[in-house]
């Protein structure tokens, strides 16, 4: 199914990010999705004010941007959507499913956009045109035969906030608050660290704090390849030299040196930033050990200070005044061992040291992070650490400090805010009962883990999919992709061919969709929607291509025509009229919501986006203290329950520059030298030494957890590469089927993709 080995080309990558490679990559994917020209034209309305979003990240979208505020993997993104590759009922007709399962991830989403509505038709083994209204018929009968609470509907973190919050209300209508979402497996530890520590569940920091920030430190996010447009940011601040400190158990090349691609000086000239002023390569689930040596080595630093009656290194007006729990959290670190830290983080006492001197020079510090935090058994704790971090010295709710993770879907953050979740809690639903006069459900619905769970169980009876690859994205998948088969009914609403459409229900839709790049008119007026990024700025989105169809249906109008279908007739709920007039679905927003989105509709073009009200930001802290929150962690081990012992690896899994999550662009990942194929580990010399491998060498990885399941990926050629030992690393979502669907985070079930322990064999032959 994926590409083989045979096809694997290594070579040394020496160019820094960005640069002339950058140009060429973009160049290359505008010609083979044959972008027209007047469409790849619009990479210069791209994350503009009156322009259209980028559909790849969630990153900032500055007031005044670049002339090119687009970077490599947004114009990836951009060339994926607006090709002019299309594939209608007739390539159904030629391929079975049967035949389409063996092609791989790439060759799937590559032929091009999907345009007509589908049916799967068991008896042909091929999907079959069907129209839009037999579609929406027969998905409302079956809905309305099954039990609402073992009905799903998922959401990949794309949609608008107009579809988002369209698509919550049917589910409440429909009769529960089953809205699991990629941020499940994505930032859902951000979402309850913060919530917990400051009382928010997103990030504090904004653009402009870059401008005012004097160290930034940088956990587990591969800037280059996932948010390259923040390299702009890191950019400047590296030449106003700020610090940046990272830690990442491989050396990213976005991390390491950058040459702006948008710059004709560093392009001709070939000159480099170097990004991290320091670069420590802690061991992957190492962070929570690595920031306790930080917090030791600035407690060292304050006795020093104390006693030489010198300026307290603590911050010790903020700490009395806004936070609550440090002598428990500064006794557990004064009771930490450095022995335990070393051998924990796999980093140096020293090299801690250094970077805490850092920490305690700077006035205001930011703390970047990503999934190389949060997708771990202790991502919760991971995310709390960062936040004991920066309250010593009162680095949250002033200006060039503050917490920031970076989003991954370019909505997903905006999602949440609309509705999307499985906790009740956090939806408002008094408030939607006064609005639509329906009693909301009340009970908790499943997240991602416990849609599998449920699936697994053979008790989910319908599965409903607003985008995203689900069986593709989630662990477990040798058991999830045999328990799919048995579900009753699934619907995909999707762009692009995918694998979830060929492992499929007993009934299985696909039901083809607008790119958010894409004209979206109804009743003749072009519409437009809105997204939130990463630093919770709300902004308008307008499509600027023709679509690739007339037969395809915006997002909008699927959901109002899945619950027109479905649900009993309400008459405050007028489907028609939002589908009709996206403006009116905003005024519903804005009266579920009315703090953070009054004058939604006047507010939307809002340069820079408009904010929504976060009290962190402004240092009220809406936590169970009304303080913020210092956290014991509960354990240093980065990987507590799944031990192999001596004879196991560590395995953690990455994107490369050639994906969008289980999006195949290519089989190439430039940044880190390795062509032609992803069927392949990144290890480092010592372990190829002590496993007698040589670069190629072909190898199976099986899980070590003992639990009576084989989870097994074989025939992985080894690239040498710097990792920590006993390390290894390789892509997402080829390596999905190793992780054990228990296997994730405590508190907020983010699976645990960055800490696999697994056992390696030789391919062929056990060893
Ligand atoms: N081009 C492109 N852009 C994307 C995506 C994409 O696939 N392609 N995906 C989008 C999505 S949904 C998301 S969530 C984001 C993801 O963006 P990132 O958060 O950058 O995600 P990853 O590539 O999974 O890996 C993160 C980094 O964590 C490091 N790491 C692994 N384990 C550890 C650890 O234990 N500790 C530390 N400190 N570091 C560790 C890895 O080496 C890697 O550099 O990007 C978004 N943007
Ligand atoms: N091992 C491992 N597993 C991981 C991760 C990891 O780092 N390691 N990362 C996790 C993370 S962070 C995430 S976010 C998930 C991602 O999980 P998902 O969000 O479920 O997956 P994607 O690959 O982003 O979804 C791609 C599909 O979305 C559809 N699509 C694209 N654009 C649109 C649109 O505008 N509308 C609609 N309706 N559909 C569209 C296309 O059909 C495409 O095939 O994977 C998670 N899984
Ligand atoms: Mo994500």
């Amino acid at each position: 199914m994926s590409k083989h080995s045979e096809d694997l080309r290594i070579e040394n990558p020496t160019m820094p990010a960005g640069g002339w490679g950058s140009v060429q990559e973009v160049t290359t994917i505008l010609l083979h999705q044959r972008v027209p020209l007047k469409d790849s034209r619009l990479l210069l309305r791209q994350n503009k004010p009156d322009g259209f979003m980028c559909v790849s990240c969630a990153w900032a979208k500055p007031a005044n941007p670049h002339p090119f505020e687009f970077c490599e993997s947004g114009a990836k993104a951009t060339a994926w959507e607006t090709t002019s590759k299309a594939i209608g009922a007739d390539f159904f007709e030629r391929h079975t499913v049967t035949e389409l399962e063996a092609w791989d991830d790439h060759r799937l989403e590559d032929q091009g956009r999907l345009t007509v509505p589908l049916r799967y038709d068991a008896q042909l083994d091929k999907y079959r045109e069907i129209s839009w209204d037999a579609a929406f018929a027969e998905i409302g009968a079956a809905l309305r035969g099954f039990d609402p609470k073992q009905v799903v509907f998922y959401s990949s973190g794309r949609a608008s906030l107009e579809t988002s919050y369209m698509y919550a209300l049917l589910a409440r209508m429909y009769g529960n608050n089953n809205l699991p979402d990629s941020s499940n497996m994505c930032h859902e530890s951000t979402s309850v660290g913060l919530k917990k520590t400051i009382g928010v569940p997103v990030g504090t920091v904004l653009l402009e704090d870059f401008e005012k920030t004097d160290c930034i430190f940088f956990f587990g996010q591969n800037v280059g390849v996932n948010s390259p447009r923040m390299l702009h940011q890191l950019q400047e601040a590296r030449r106003r030299g700020v610090p940046i400190i990272t830690f990442n158990p491989l050396r990213e090349r976005g991390l390491v040196s950058f040459t702006n691609p948008q710059s004709p000086t560093e392009m001709l000239t070939g000159a480099e930033t170097p990004i991290s002023t320091q670069y420590h390569q802690v061991k992957p689930g190492g962070d929570t050990a690595a920031i306790m040596g930080l917090c030791k080595a600035i407690f060292a630093r304050d006795d020093a200070a104390h006693a030489a009656g010198a300026q307290r290194v603590l911050d010790m007006d903020f700490l009395l005044e806004h936070t609550h729990g440090l002598a428990e959290f500064e006794a557990a670190v004064r009771a930490c061992d450095w022995a335990d830290i070393e051998r924990e983080s796999g980093l140096r006492r020293a090299a801690l040291e250094s970077a805490a001197e850092v920490y305690c020079s700077s006035s205001a510090v930011m703390a970047v992070y990503g999934m190389g935090l949060t997708q771990h058994r202790n991502g919760v704790q991971n995310v709390a650490m960062v936040v004991n971090l920066l309250l010593l010295r009162g680095n949250v709710g002033k200006p060039g400090a503050g917490v920031c993770p970076v989003r991954g879907h370019s909505n997903v953050q905006g999602q949440r805010t609309v509705g999307i979740t499985e906790k009740p809690e956090l939806a408002p639903l008094d408030k939607i009962k006064e609005q639509y006069g329906f009693e909301p459900p009340r009970e908790q619905g499943m997240n991602t883990v416990e849609a599998c769970e449920g699936i697994l169980a053979g008790k989910v009876q319908a599965f409903i999919g607003l985008g995203g690859n689900f069986v593709r994205a989630v662990p477990e998948r040798g058991l999830m992709e045999a328990a799919w088969r048995d579900i009753p009914l699934t619907v995909q609403v999707s762009t692009k061919l995918n694998r979830n459409h060929l492992v499929h229900g007993k009934a299985s839709y696909i039901l083809p969709c607008l790119g958010r790049i894409e004209i979206d008119r109804q009743r003749g007026v072009e519409q437009a929607v809105t997204i939130e990024d990463s630093t919770a700025c709300m902004h308008g989105s307008r499509g600027m291509a023709e679509p690739v169809a007339t037969t395809l249906l915006s997002e909008p109008a699927i959901v109002a025509g899945i619950a027109k279908a479905t649900l009993a007739p309400n008459p405050r709920v007028d489907w028609d009229r939002w589908v009709g007039d996206y403006a009116t679905v905003r005024d519903a927003i804005a009266e579920t919501y009315p703090d953070i989105f009054h004058d939604f509709n006047a507010r939307m073009w809002t340069p820079g986006g408009f904010r929504k009200p976060l009290g962190a930001a402004h240092r009220v802290w809406k936590t169970e203290s009304g303080k913020a929150e210092f956290t014991v962690p509960e354990a240093l081990a980065g990987n507590p329950d799944l031990k192999g012992g001596a004879a196991t690896l560590r395995l953690f899994t990455v994107r490369s520059d050639g994906q969008f999550n289980t999006t195949i662009y290519s089989h190439d990942d430039r940044f880190r030298g390795v062509y032609g194929s992803r069927m392949v580990i990144f290890m480092g010399r010592a372990d190829m030494a002590k496993y007698a491998l040589a670069q190629g060498d072909l190898v199976d990885l099986r899980c070590a957890a003992d639990d009576g399941v084989e989870r097994r990926v074989s025939g992985l050629a080894v690239v040498p590469y710097d990792v920590p030992q006993g390390c290894i690393a390789g892509y997402f979502p080829e390596l999905n089927p190793l992780i054990p669907l228990w296997h994730h985070a405590k508190e907020s079930k983010v699976p645990a993709a960055k800490a696999i322990d697994v056992v390696l064999e030789r391919s062929g032959r056990p060893s």
